[in-house]
């Protein structure tokens, strides 16, 4: 009986617990596999995706957490849009694709960028090699 009530104290705790709310960016060179990881986690093919152009948003929901993903485009040209998320982000996955040798320099250039924003100094990344 008593572990019943236990039992029942600690679901009633855990349902009381607030929605917790998580942004997190993905980002990584253009055609690293950013927008493929993200149609695999929500349990769709990865083949034939287009270049992102701008961003695209994906909302999870894992236990309590209401997690935000923004999949940024890699493109030369629109890596600039990446900033106008740190600020708001938790933290960063920056995904590397290890069969693109040729841009590793680029890779790295384009990572010690985003530590070295003042916005995401500190913040957890993840770094995904596919
Ligand atoms: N089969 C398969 N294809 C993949 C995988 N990862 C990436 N690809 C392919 O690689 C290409 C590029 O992947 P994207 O996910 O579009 O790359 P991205 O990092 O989002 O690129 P941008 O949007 O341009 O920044 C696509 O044609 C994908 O189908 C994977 O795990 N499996
Ligand atoms: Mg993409």
């Amino acid at each position: 009986m008593f572990s019943l009530m236990a039992n029942c104290c600690s679901w009633l705790k855990r349902w009381q617990e607030p929605v917790r709310k998580v942004t997190l960016i993905m980002v990584g060179l253009d055609n690293a596999g950013k927008t493929a990881t993200v149609r695999g986690i929500q349990g769709e093919s990865p083949e034939d995706v287009a270049p992102t152009v701008g961003f695209s948003k994906i909302d999870l929901k894992q236990g309590r957490f209401e997690v935000t993903i923004f999949d940024l485009g890699g493109g030369k040209r629109i890596r600039n849009i990446w900033r106008n998320y740190y600020a708001e982000s938790y933290g960063v996955i920056f995904v590397v694709d290890s069969s693109d040798i040729a841009r590793m320099e680029e890779t790295k250039q384009a990572m010690i960028e985003v530590l070295n924003s003042p916005k995401i100094s500190g913040k957890p990344m993840l770094v995904m090699v596919l």
